[in-house]
């Protein structure tokens, strides 16, 4: 008895493996593809034939809910079924289409597998976030083979999930020690950099579509007077902010005797640059820069940090200072 139900239990599996392997090579079946959208998006969803068994002729119907998605356009493939054979049914401004294609003259069948046509949403604006279902059915006797017997066909629907759109904007890294400055003229300063040769773009971050550029200064480099441009998704300028390397006075990224001789000038109030007068630190990023202790008065003090830079006895801090 036990022999006789090892023997019954070997055959089972057997069986089972058969099944699976049928299972596994698929039946035939029409099916829409799925995406992930933003309101107000463009999508296009392929209707595709798999495990073609061989037809010449077939006819699905495509239904979605108007709320969320219209549809735009409809368009055959290139490829999958002589294009001349395919015709669409219903118009755009309904929630159903139809998709048939039919080459009666043949005298074999089509086995090609693929995109059959591509239809074109446009994801609503006020369209609610969630899932929604695009319906693939087809009627009984839809689908045909050369000898006109009717071929079984599953469906399966496409979904697609609309999403909230990442919300735009900007951010110093978390790892930067830059901070932003918004000086007496209105100007906005980036400050906090690196005090030798400091770079800003890798301390920048966008999210939602937004992007940033930073235009070197006239000494091609990304201190003082560099620009720092951030722009929405639309690509217009949202902010700017002008590089501020305390004690760089002439922005060439590091300090110097020119450093000096530039602060040297201011105190004696001799200045004659176009970036300013000194009198309100803050209006210029090149007067601000000579600012080395961030008090919005140019005085002894300035100038002993420079020097202090200078000699190698101590950096200039470049924080913000409380
Ligand atoms: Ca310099
Ligand atoms: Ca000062």
């Amino acid at each position: 008895m036990k022999k006789i139900l090892s023997v019954f239990l070997a055959l089972t599996l057997m069986l089972a493996c058969i099944c699976m392997q049928a299972s596994a090579e698929g039946a035939p079946a029409f099916a829409a593809g799925n995406a992930e959208v933003n309101p107000g998006d463009t999508v296009e969803i392929p209707i595709t034939i798999e495990n073609n068994p061989g037809i010449i002729a077939l006819s699905v119907n495509v239904s979605f809910d108007t709320n969320v998605l219209s549809l735009q356009e409809a368009s055959k493939s290139a490829s999958v079924f002589p294009q001349a054979g395919i015709t669409f049914g219903g118009t755009y401004e309904t929630n159903s289409f139809n998709i048939l294609w039919e080459d009666g003259t043949s005298t074999e069948n089509y086995t090609i597998n693929g995109t059959v046509a591509t239809l074109t949403f446009l994801v609503k604006e006020d369209a609610p976030i969630g899932d929604t279902t695009i319906t693939v059915s087809c009627a009984d006797s839809s689908v045909l083979d050369v000898d006109l017997n009717e071929i079984a066909f599953n469906t399966r629907n496409g979904v697609v999930s609309v999403v909230q759109a990442e919300v735009g904007g900007w951010s110093f890294a978390e790892d930067s020690t830059l901070y932003t400055f918004e000086g007496s003229s209105g100007l906005q300063f980036v400050c906090g950099l690196d005090n030798i040769y400091p770079v800003i773009s890798d301390y920048v971050e966008t999210t939602g579509g937004w992007t940033y550029e930073v235009e070197p200064n006239e000494m091609d480099m990304e201190s003082t007077g560099a620009k720092l441009v951030i722009c929405d998704e639309n690509g217009d300028t949202v902010e700017e902010y002008y590089a501020v390397l305390f004690g760089d006075i002439n922005g060439d990224g590091t300090f110097d005797i020119t450093d000096w001789s530039l602060m040297a000038d201011a105190m004696g109030a001799i200045v004659d640059e176009a970036w300013g007068d000194y009198i309100l630190t803050d209006e210029y990023p090149q007067s601000f820069a000579a600012d080395c202790n961030h008090d919005l008065i140019l005085d002894v003090t300035d100038t002993s940090m420079l020097a202090d830079q200078l000699g190698t006895l101590a950096d200039i801090d470049q924080s913000a200072w409380e």
